[in-house]
């Protein structure tokens, strides 16, 4: 499936039409390939004969036809992304152009590329490590400050440099340990084993540091979940309209307009944040609305913002009783809090100022409270000011070393457990080859990281997600 013998060919820009678009030829015949259907300028010889990383004006011919003027880059392996030859041909971004270009080099002999496969490449020829690679797509999905800093950490090896600290370490002591096996019945000890017991101690430490990360690499990377809750009608959808600049939910007089959770994503200053608009709460016999409602508590326990959105025209006692039902649930009380005023149009200054300092008698803890107009967008501003600054705790560092990933998460956890078991195995006497077999299997997980140790479903799983000429 992975045949490196192969010469393989991709679009690499996206589909559609262009100023330009990039075409891609990378393998060990892809100079050969490439010089097949492209004319250099005359007297400068042909393109295998050029030294690597230069760049050459050609012509493309199809037939007797001149297809299209292009510049090729030229990268001689192992300096190229994939570790390959490599000629990279931009072309006129005309989809008529770049879908004959292709077809050209695989009528010379190169083959379509498979999604991923040059990043694959890059994989299997020691440029990148599975860290690196995933980091590549992530890059390639940052859409905000945060995602692409932390995207581009990993790509240059921060995690990498972290988990392969702890790997040098602990192969240190597994071998001791190991030598103690080899002498059978003699009673020695080549590990320290107060040494050993503090790496362990250290190593479990870092190993639930990087574990906890990924809360925020996953906020980071998905945006910060903000629930949009109150009772009905108090105008939660119109407020996701106004935030997110866009028709998305149906807003209407009617109470109980929203059945089913709507979520989009918005960007304030770089930071994305995931809008969750929910059903409003209030008691029903609809069954349908009931669901709606029991699915606005679990996205209530999600959130890591919420939204409460208030009618300024409700009644005390209304949204006391509102504030201690949702206070009830254990979770909601580790959210930060926004109380949003809504339909401040509909009330005299005098009135919403009366309004405001009652609600502020309610929430007394603390909550932002923010008279708005989600139908005139008054006070909007204010409201994005406050969703940034609540949601403070997202700013990272460049060199901060975060999770994003389920599959780094998932081995953490493991390596994590088979170091837990080796210092319980340490405080109760274990012998010696159990406790090197715990720290090996730490050894292998921390391993399937960084793509040390891997076998074709993980490599399968991680490539199906790039796109076909990356
Ligand atoms: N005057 C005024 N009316 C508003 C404002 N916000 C919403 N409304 C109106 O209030 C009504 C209910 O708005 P929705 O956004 O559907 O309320 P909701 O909270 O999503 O309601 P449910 O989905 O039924 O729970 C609609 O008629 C809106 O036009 C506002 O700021 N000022
Ligand atoms: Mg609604």
């Amino acid at each position: 499936m992975y045949s490196k013998e192969d010469t393989i060919c991709a679009i690499s820009t996206p589909p559609g039409r262009g100023a330009i678009a990039v075409v891609r030829c990378s393998g060990p015949k892809a100079l050969e390939i490439a010089s097949g259907i492209i004319r250099l300028p005359a007297g400068k010889g042909n393109l295998p004969d050029q030294p690597a990383n230069t760049l050459h004006f050609c012509n493309v011919n199809d037939g007797e036809q001149l297809l299209d003027q292009v510049v090729v880059s030229l990268f001689r392996k192992p300096h190229s992304y994939s570790g390959e030859d490599t000629v990279e041909i931009s072309c006129h971004g005309s989809p008529y152009i770049q879908k004959r270009i292709l077809e050209l080099l695989v009528e010379s002999g190169a083959r379509m590329a498979t999604a991923g496969e040059f990043t694959m490449r890059a994989y299997l020829n020691g440029k990148l490590d599975l860290i690196q690679v995933e980091a590549v797509a992530d890059l390639i999905a940052s859409g905000s400050t945060a995602a692409h800093r932390v995207a581009m950490n990993q790509m240059r090896g921060g995690f990498t440099r972290e988990i392969k600290k702890l790997r040098d370490r602990l192969l240190t002591f597994t071998s001791l340990v190991e030598l103690e096996l080899d002498f059978g019945e003699e009673d020695v000890e080549f590990a320290d084993r107060r040494k050993l017991k503090e790496l362990l101690a250290e190593i479990s430490d870092v190993l639930d540091h990087l574990k906890d990360s990924f809360v925020l690499g996953n906020v980071i990377k998905n945006g910060i979940p903000v629930a949009i809750v109150g009772k009905t009608n108090a105008g939660k959808s119109t407020l996701l309209n106004l935030l997110l600049s866009e028709e998305k939910a149906i807003v209407s007089e009617i109470a109980g307009t929203t059945r089913d959770s709507i979520e989009d994503v918005i960007s304030i200053r770089g930071i994305h944040f995931r809008l969750i608009d929910t059903a409003g709460i209030r008691h029903t016999h609809d069954e349908i609305e009931r669901l709606g409602i029991e699915k606005t508590w679990q996205k209530i326990n999600q959130a890591a913002v919420i939204i409460q959105v208030v009618d300024a025209k409700s009644e005390p006692d209304e949204i006391v009783r509102f504030r201690n039902q949702i206070r009830a649930l254990p979770e909601a009380r580790e959210k930060k809090w926004i109380v949003v005023l809504n339909k401040m149009d509909l009330l005299s200054p005098e009135s919403l100022h009366k309004f405001h300092g009652m609600v502020e008698k309610i929430y007394s803890d603390n909550e932002e409270i923010i008279p708005v107009s989600a139908k005139t967008g008054t006070n909007l501003p204010r409201l994005e000011e406050t969703l940034i600054r609540v949601s403070g705790a997202v700013s990272t560092d460049e060199n901060d070393v975060i999770i994003t990933n389920v599959r780094h998460f998932d081995a953490l956890g493991k390596a994590l457990t088979s170091i837990n078991r080796a210092q319980q195995g340490m405080a109760s006497g274990m012998t010696g080859d159990l406790l090197a077999q715990d720290i090996r299997e730490a050894l292998y997980y921390l391993g399937e990281i960084t793509g040390e140790i891997t076998n074709d479903e993980v490599l399968g799983n991680i490539f199906k997600n790039f796109c076909i000429g990356k």
